[in-house]
């Protein structure tokens, strides 16, 4: 079967971790979607690593790492992670496999990127500029490079010919840039990307199901940066929902099994973009330090606000979510009262469950339910009847109203801070 790992709100819920806690199960972990943008952070035995292109299994030796024909990839990055990773004495050319079909990102997606976030001016979507949108346009638009295209005889000639038509935009938005030194790592790159192992993966990840292994599929962002059902326009270039799996992987939908949602106790946003249960004051900026809130990719300080539970039934609904994972409840121990979000509402009075169709042009009304905090410290603790009554009441509440088990409490960022019910 192949089990699908996701995030809830906007991305950063701890997707990472929980992977690599979870891999030992598994025999293979693939990314579907996303690319650079992603950033997971694992921490273990002292180490603490962010990945993001690289799937989180990577660190469990026994396992096969799939990065998946729905991804973007940035040969620039991946040679810099692969670099990164090369203190911790992984056999990546073994155990890394990458689709031939993965979109890949070329310098000047980055900086289209850049000039298109420049033109939409205070509308801009908050992108992580590394060039998600743009690659994921050319791949839709039928132009685009793939990862196997790169032995090809005629490369450079396609190369150039989609570069041509990336400076035409370039310069129409009067949009300085020199090619030069990105170009020649790019090039160098490509180099050392064709000694990895390059597979038609939906066939590799399909075997693997016929011999009766698990797979497991790491979301990436959020599911409310989902391209078709998040905040558009203030959204990722992907479908981040459980759907993208079968078209990122090349898997069938009757292959699915579980479907593990993250969500963390509060919410975060990296980027523009409606957030109905913002923080905007000092409670928001004690949460994000605590919360060591800021972003993994590009160090962005992450917006900060209450639990959304009408967001949060949403993405169960369009992803069929089957168990939960909560975390970074620790961050809350300071607080006395915790509050969480339970319906907006409307400009028109009406009170409601459902998102709204443009969140962004309507102004929801959060309202809240507060909860007795449970105001101390959880270190330690790894089962259910340890913790605090006050956050067994929380956690309590909460399955009720998402009708779906919570299985693991995340208490802390290390692999073994964890609460297995
Ligand atoms: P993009 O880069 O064009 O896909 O950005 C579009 C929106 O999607 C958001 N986005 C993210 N949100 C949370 N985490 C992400 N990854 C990094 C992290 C982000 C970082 O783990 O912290 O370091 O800033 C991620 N990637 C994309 C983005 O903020 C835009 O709102
Ligand atoms: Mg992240």
């Amino acid at each position: 079967m192949v089990d699908i790992l996701l995030g809830l709100q906007w991305g950063d819920e701890g997707k990472g971790k929980i992977v690599d806690v979870l891999a030992p199960d598994y025999q293979v972990v693939a990314r579907f979607q996303g690319g650079p943008n992603a950033g997971h952070t694992l921490e273990f035995n002292g180490n603490k690593h962010v990945l993001h292109q690289i799937p989180s299994g990577v660190f469990r030796t026994d396992c096969l790492n799939i990065i998946g024909n729905g991804v973007v990839l940035d040969p620039i990055i991946f040679k810099k992670e692969i670099d990164g990773l090369g203190k911790y004495n992984l056999d990546l050319k073994k155990n890394l496999v990458i689709s031939k079909k993965t979109a890949i990102i070329i310098p000047t997606h980055r900086l289209l990127d850049a000039a298109y976030e420049k033109a939409k001016g205070d509308a801009k979507i908050g992108s992580t500029l590394k060039g998600i949108g743009p690659a994921y346009s050319d791949k839709v638009a039928r132009q685009g490079l793939r990862l196997g295209d790169i032995i090809s005889p005629n490369f450079t000639e396609r190369y150039k010919a989609l570069v041509a038509k990336h400076t035409q935009i370039l310069d129409f938005h009067n949009f300085e840039y020199d090619l030069t030194e990105a170009e020649k790592e790019f090039f160098a790159a490509l180099e050392f990307l064709k000694e990895f192992n390059l597979q038609d993966t939906e066939y590799v990840v399909n075997q693997s199901l016929k011999d009766g292994q698990k797979v497991l599929a790491e979301g990436a962002q959020g599911s409310l940066l989902d391209i078709d059902f998040g905040s558009y326009p203030f959204v990722t270039s992907s479908n981040t929902t459980a759907a993208g799996v079968c078209s990122g992987l090349g898997v069938a939908p009757n292959t699915v099994g579980e479907v593990y949602g993250i969500f963390k106790a509060y919410c975060t946003r990296v980027g523009s973009g409606p957030f109905p249960t913002e923080l905007d004051n000092e409670l928001g900026e004690k949460i994000r330090q605590e919360g060591r809130e800021f972003g993994a990719t590009t160090g962005r300080a992450r917006r900060t606000g209450w639990l959304d539970l009408p967001a949060l039934k949403y993405s169960i609904m369009l992803n069929g979510v089957t168990q939960l994972i909560m975390m970074k409840v620790d961050v809350l121990n300071f607080l006395d009262e915790v509050n969480v979000c339970t319906h907006y509402r409307l400009p028109d009075g009406t009170v409601t469950e459902q998102m709204p169709f443009d969140l962004t042009d309507t102004d929801v009304e959060p309202i809240y339910k507060t909860f007795k905090g449970w105001a101390c410290s959880l270190e330690g603790m790894r089962k259910f009847d340890q913790i605090p009554a006050e956050l067994a009441d929380y956690v309590t509440y909460l399955e009720t109203e998402l009708q779906v088990p919570i299985s693991f409490i995340s208490t802390g960022p290390d692999r073994e801070e964890i609460i297995l019910r």
